[in-house]
């Protein structure tokens, strides 16, 4: 697929999504947001790929949120078209069947921190700042921010990130449990591709179902989410990984995972 906003380079089972427009530190339009969209789509289905990595062009920024020259303008309804295009493109990256790690190399803030938070897994470079400016804009986080993440640290500390419009470092960032490890600046990819290393040695389709199940655990009730356990665990059982993955333990050998 041709993207205008958006480079993909798969090396060695790892897609590299780069969104690139660094001259507007990576800010999310229209257009780039479309384009996100269709990434999932053509990654998911291609066995050359296990693991997508997201990131942001240059050494500034990830992405610092939607576009404002874009957004400026807006009446309410191109208001709501738009946040429904970043919340279309977030979800498909949220459910993908893959797991998708954000490798935040710079600022990450309003949607790009949302962004972010999409992903399965958050390294954040030491330099990388993490906010919701958008009240400072006059409006409020619009792709998903407002739910997310007051799951992960609590009401009152997600109120106070989204009331204030402050940015913390990565290191306050992790601090509150919203991402996964700082890493120094210049070591942030290759942390990134030793993690995926590890992920890509693991049975793909367990990784995806179990995702799944972690994926809902927020919105379902414990039994809801023990049936659906239950369900997938139960499915591991029809995959040739899980005979494979087993039989290696018992003939003490690295198992072979073909994904099938
Ligand atoms: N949009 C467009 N352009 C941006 C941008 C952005 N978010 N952020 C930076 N740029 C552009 C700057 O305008 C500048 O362009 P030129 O002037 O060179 O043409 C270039 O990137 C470099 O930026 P700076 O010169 O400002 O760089 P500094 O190092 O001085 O500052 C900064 C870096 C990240 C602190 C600063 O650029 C900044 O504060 N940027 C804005 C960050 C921000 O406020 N992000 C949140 C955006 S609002 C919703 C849907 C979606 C959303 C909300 C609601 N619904 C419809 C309900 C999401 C909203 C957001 O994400």
């Amino acid at each position: 697929m041709i993207y205008k906003n958006i480079t993909i380079e798969v090396k060695e089972g790892v897609a590299i999504v780069k969104v690139n427009r660094p001259k507007a530190l990576n800010a999310l339009n229209s257009e780039t947001l479309e384009e996100l969209k269709r990434v999932p789509e053509e990654l998911e289905n291609r066995k050359d790929v296990k693991v997508v990595v997201i990131t942001g062009e240059g050494d500034k920024a990830f992405v610092a949120g939607a576009d404002i020259l874009e957004m400026k303008d807006m009446d309410p309804v191109q208001g709501m078209a738009f946040s429904s295009k970043g919340h279309e493109a977030l979800s498909k990256i949220e459910n993908m069947g893959k797991v998708v790690i954000a490798a935040v190399n710079g600022y990450a803030l309003g949607g790009g921190f949302e962004l972010a938070l999409a992903c399965d897994i958050i390294y954040a470079s030491d330099k990388a700042r993490f906010g919701f400016p958008e009240v400072t804009l006059g409006i409020h986080p619009g792709f998903g921010g407002t739910q997310r993440v007051s799951k992960l640290v609590g009401l009152a500390k997600a109120k106070e990130l989204i009331f204030t419009g402050k940015m913390i470092t990565a290191e306050e960032a992790f601090n509150l449990g919203l991402i996964n490890k700082v890493v120094p600046h210049d070591e942030l990819m290759e942390e990134v591709f030793a993690l995926a290393e590890t992920i890509k040695g693991c049975g793909q389709i367990a990784i995806k179902l179990a995702k799944e199940c972690v994926g809902k655990s927020l919105s379902l009730s414990i039994e809801e989410g023990l049936k659906l356990e239950a369900a997938n665990f139960g499915l591991c059982f029809g995959t040739k990984d899980q005979k494979e993955g087993m039989t290696a333990f018992v003939e003490k050998r690295k198992p072979v995972f073909k994904g099938e």
